[in-house]
C-alpha cells in the first residue's frame, strides 16, 4: 500500500571505469547539473506510480564495476558493504530512469551489456517526513528493475530483489531519520545475468578456443525471442505511510443481476491496536456500502457491473474503495487512508466457454510486449496510451502481458478501459530439465506471488499465465506445472489459471493442469513455410485434438507471419504484407467454425514490431506486427480492424460512443 508520495528520486546515475581485464571499453563522462526531488507540490499527494506531470531533472547512474557474470550475482565484499560515491570511482554517465540502458548511448558494448551496472541519486527527503521519526514510515519502491538489485541509502543497504517486471520496496526510515536537510544517497546495483533458475532463465557460455574469441570473451544464452533490455524500467518512488500502516488489501467480488457482494480483507502492519472503516463510492461519488474491521463484505445493491470493452456501452466500471485506519501509537493518533478501485465482475469457465459476469467473452486481441525505440522497456506514457487508442482503433477486446507482468500503468488503464488481460509471468524460455528443477520451482512460486500480490485486485485480469512456450513435453514439466499451478490457485482461487504451449497436445505433462488451452500456432511459417493451403487442415486437427483430449475451451494464444512494412508481392510470398494478410485470412476462416464450438479466443502475434537479439530469421527485429515498432499500421491490421469490429457487432453488444476529450492520467 502506497501512501502520500514523491516521484521519482530519477536516480543519479553514472557508468563505471572498467578494469583493463574485461573486453568492455571505456566510456565518456558527462554529468548534468545536480537533480531536485519533487519540483511540484502536487506530486506529493499522488499514489507512487504516477508518471511525472513534466519533465524532471535528468537522471545519472553508474555501471560498475563490470566484472564477468556468475552463475549467482555477488558483489565484491567491499562494494556490498559500504558502496563508494560513484563519481569518485571513475567515469559515470547519465542515464534516464525508467529505461532500459542499451539504447541510450552510441556505445554497442553497452547495447549488449551482461552484469553489473551501477545507479546513483542524491534526494533531499522533505523536513516533515524525517521529523516524527516515531511516527512515519518512508519507503522506497521500485516498479522493476531488471534483474537482480541491491540497494543501498546512505551506504546502508536496504533492499536486495531477484527478478524483473514487478515491484520491491524498503523502509528507510530509520536510514533517512535524524538527518533532516541532508540528502540522501541511493545507490542501485543491478545485474542482468540470466541463468538456468532465473525466470526468464539463461545461461552464460564462455568461450574458451582462443584461436576465435578474446580471453574471458562469454556471451549470454537466451531461449526467448525479444532482446533483453535491462535497467531500471519502471518509476521509483518514495512515500511515507504512519508507522502502523495497511499494508495490504484482498478484495473478491460476486454478483447477480440485482445485488452483489464485495469481499474484502485489510492486512494491518505495526500495531494490533487499531480500527478500520471502509466506505464503497460509485462514480458519482454517492456512498453505497460501508463495512468495518480487517474482514468482511460489503453488499451492493443494483450493481454497476465491469464490463469488457465493446460488451458494454459503459466498460471498465469502478467503484472506489476508501479504507480509513486508525491507531494509537506512541502517543499519538495515526490514520492512513487507502483507496483502492474495485470493479465488480465474475469470471467463470465451462468446457466450452469463457464467462465474465456469466456471459460468454471471447477473446479477440493481441499479444504485445513492452519495448520501443531507445526507451526499450522502459515505460513510456506516450507510447501506453497510443497503445490503447490503437487497440480501442482495431476492436481489440484483450491482450496477453507476453511473457512477462506489464507496467501497473499500463494494467491501470487495462481496468479503466475494460481491456480483458492475461496476466502473464516471466515463464518464457524454460527449455531445460534443470529450469524444472525444485530451485528453479521455488523462486517460480515466489514470482507468482509477487505477480498475485501486485494484481490481485484488478478486474481487467481475468486469468493468469504461469508461462510460455516452457518445454512442457519433459516428463519433469508435469510436477513443476502441476505445484505451480496449484500454488497460484491457492494464492488466488477466483481467477483460472493456464500455461501457452507449443507442444503436441499428445505429450504436453503441464496440460492437465490448466483451465484453458492456450496453444501456439505458425502453420505456413515456422512449419511448411510459404504453404498457406495447409493452414486450414493443420489448425482444425490441432483444435480437435487439444478438444478431444481434454473437453477444455481453447484460446490460439499465438499465430502470426512476419512482414516488412512495404514489401509487396502477389500472389503473396512470405514477409510481404500480402502473405501476412493471407495467412490470417486462412486462419480466420478457421476460427470462425471453431469459435462455435469450443474455441474461445484469438490472439494475433504480434500487436508491434519488437527489438530481438540478431539472428539470421529476425530483420532488426521481429516483423510479425500489425504495426511496426513506431506504430503505423500494416496491411494486416486493417484486416484485424474489419474482423474485430465485426465480431464485436455480432455479440449485439453496443459499441462505446468513441469520446474525444483529452483527460490527463
Ligand atoms: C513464439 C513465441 C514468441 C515469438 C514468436 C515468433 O512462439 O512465443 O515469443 O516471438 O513465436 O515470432 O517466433
Amino acid at each position: 500500500m502506497t501512501h502520500s508520495s514523491v516521484p521519482a528520486p530519477f536516480l543519479r546515475c553514472t557508468l563505471g571505469r572498467k578494469p583493463k581485464s574485461t573486453r568492455f571499453p571505456s566510456t565518456e563522462t558527462a554529468r548534468l547539473p545536480p537533480a531536485r526531488p519533487c519540483p511540484q507540490p502536487r506530486w506529493r499527494r499522488r499514489p507512487p506510480c504516477l508518471p511525472p506531470a513534466r519533465p524532471c531533472p535528468q537522471p545519472r547512474w553508474q555501471r560498475r564495476p563490470p566484472r564477468l557474470p556468475s552463475a549467482r550475482p555477488c558483489l565484491q565484499p567491499r562494494w556490498r558493504r559500504r558502496p563508494p560515491r560513484l563519481p569518485s570511482t571513475g567515469p559515470v554517465i547519465d542515464m534516464p530512469v525508467p529505461a532500459s540502458f542499451n539504447d541510450i548511448t552510441q556505445d554497442p558494448n553497452l547495447e549488449n551489456y551482461i552484469g553489473w551496472v551501477w545507479y546513483e541519486k542524491e534526494v533531499l527527503l522533505p523536513r516533515r517526513w524525517l521529523q516524527d521519526d516515531l511516527n512515519t514510515r518512508v519507503v522506497l519502491r521500485f516498479g522493476s528493475a531488471h534483474y537482480y538489485s541491491i540497494v543501498w541509502v546512505d551506504g546502508v543497504q536496504v533492499a536486495e530483489h531477484e527478478g524483473g517486471h514487478l515491484p520491491f520496496e524498503a523502509d528507510i526510515s530509520s536510514v533517512v531519520q535524524g538527518s533532516p536537510g541532508i540528502p540522501c544517497r541511493i545507490t542501485v546495483a543491478i545485474n542482468n545475468t540470466l541463468t538456468p533458475h532465473t525466470l526468464p532463465p539463461g545461461s552464460i557460455q564462455y568461450m574458451n578456443d582462443v584461436s576465435k574469441y578474446p580471453k574471458n570473451y562469454f556471451v549470454q544464452n537466451i531461449k526467448f525471442d525479444f532482446f533483453n533490455y535491462a535497467g531500471i524500467h519502471r518509476p521509483v518512488v518514495l512515500y511515507t505511510t504512519p508507522s502502523v500502516y495497511i499494508d495490504d488489501i484482498t478484495v473478491t467480488t460476486t454478483s447477480s443481476e440485482s445485488v452483489a457482494m464485495v469481499q474484502y480483507q485489510v492486512s494491518v502492519v505495526g500495531s494490533a491496536l487499531y480500527s478500520l472503516s471502509l466506505s464503497l463510492r460509485d462514480q458519482e461519488g454517492k456512498v453505497v456500502a460501508t463495512g468495518d474491521g480487517p474482514a468482511g463484505e460489503l453488499k451492493v445493491l443494483d450493481p454497476n457491473l465491469w464490463w469488457p470493452y465493446l460488451m458494454h456501452e459503459n466498460p471498465g466500471y469502478r467503484y472506489s474503495l476508501e479504507v480509513k485506519l486508525q491507531a494509537q501509537a506512541n502517543g499519538a493518533l495515526l490514520e492512513d487512508v487507502y483507496t483502492l478501485p474495485v470493479g465488480i465482475r465474475t469470471v467463470r469457465v465451462t468446457s466450452t466457454q469463457f464467462l465474465i459476469n456469466g456471459k460468454p467473452f471471447y477473446f479477440h486481441g493481441v499479444n504485445k510486449h513492452e519495448d520501443a525505440d531507445i526507451r526499450g522497456k522502459g515505460l513510456d506514457w506516450p507510447l501506453v496510451v497510443k497503445d490503447f487508442n490503437l487497440l480501442r482503433w482495431l476492436g481489440a477486446n484483450s491482450f496477453r502481458t507476453s511473457h512477462y507482468p506489464y507496467a501497473e500503468e499500463i494494467m491501470d488503464l487495462c481496468d479503466a478501459y475494460g481491456i480483458v488481460v492475461i496476466d502473464e509471468c516471466p515463464g518464457v524460455g524454460i527449455k531445460t530439465a534443470e529450469s524444472f528443477g525444485n530451485k528453479s520451482l521455488q523462486h517460480h512460486l515466489v514470482v507468482m506471488e509477487e505477480l498475485v500480490r501486485r494484481d490481485k485486485n484488478r478486474p481487467s485480469v481475468v486469468m493468469w499465465s504461469v508461462a510460455n512456450e516452457p518445454a512442457s513435453q519433459l516428463p519433469p514439466a508435469a510436477y513443476y506445472f502441476k505445484t505451480v499451478i496449484a500454488h497460484t490457485k491457492a494464492l488466488d482461487p477466483s481467477r483460472p489459471v493456464t500455461f501457452v504451449t507449443d507442444v503436441n497436445y499428445a505429450l504436453d505433462h503441464g496440460a492437465p493442469y490448466v483451465d484453458v488451452i492456450c496453444v501456439n500456432s505458425y502453420f505456413s511459417w515456422y512449419h511448411d513455410p510459404g504453404h498457406l493451403e495447409v493452414i486450414p487442415l493443420q489448425l482444425t486437427t490441432q483444435f480437435e485434438n487439444w478438444y478431444k483430449t481434454y473437453q477444455k475451451p481453447i484460446i490460439q494464444s499465438e499465430y502470426g507471419a512476419d512482414s516488412v512494412p512495404g514489401l509487396h508481392s502477389d500472389p503473396p510470398l512470405m514477409f510481404s504484407e500480402e502473405y501476412q494478410k493471407a495467412m490470417l485470412k486462412e486462419y480466420h476462416s478457421v476460427f470462425d467454425k471453431k469459435r462455435k464450438e469450443y474455441v474461445i479466443g484469438e490472439l494475433i502475434w504480434n500487436f508491434a514490431d519488437f527489438m530481438t537479439n540478431q539472428g539470421t530469421t529476425r530483420v532488426l527485429g521481429n516483423k510479425k506486427g500489425i504495426f511496426t515498432r513506431q506504430r503505423q499500421p500494416k496491411s494486416a491490421a486493417f484486416v484485424l480492424r474489419e474482423r474485430y469490429w465485426k465480431i464485436a457487432n455480432e455479440s449485439s453488444c453496443l459499441p462505446p460512443i468513441t469520446k474525444s476529450h483529452i483527460c490527463f492520467l
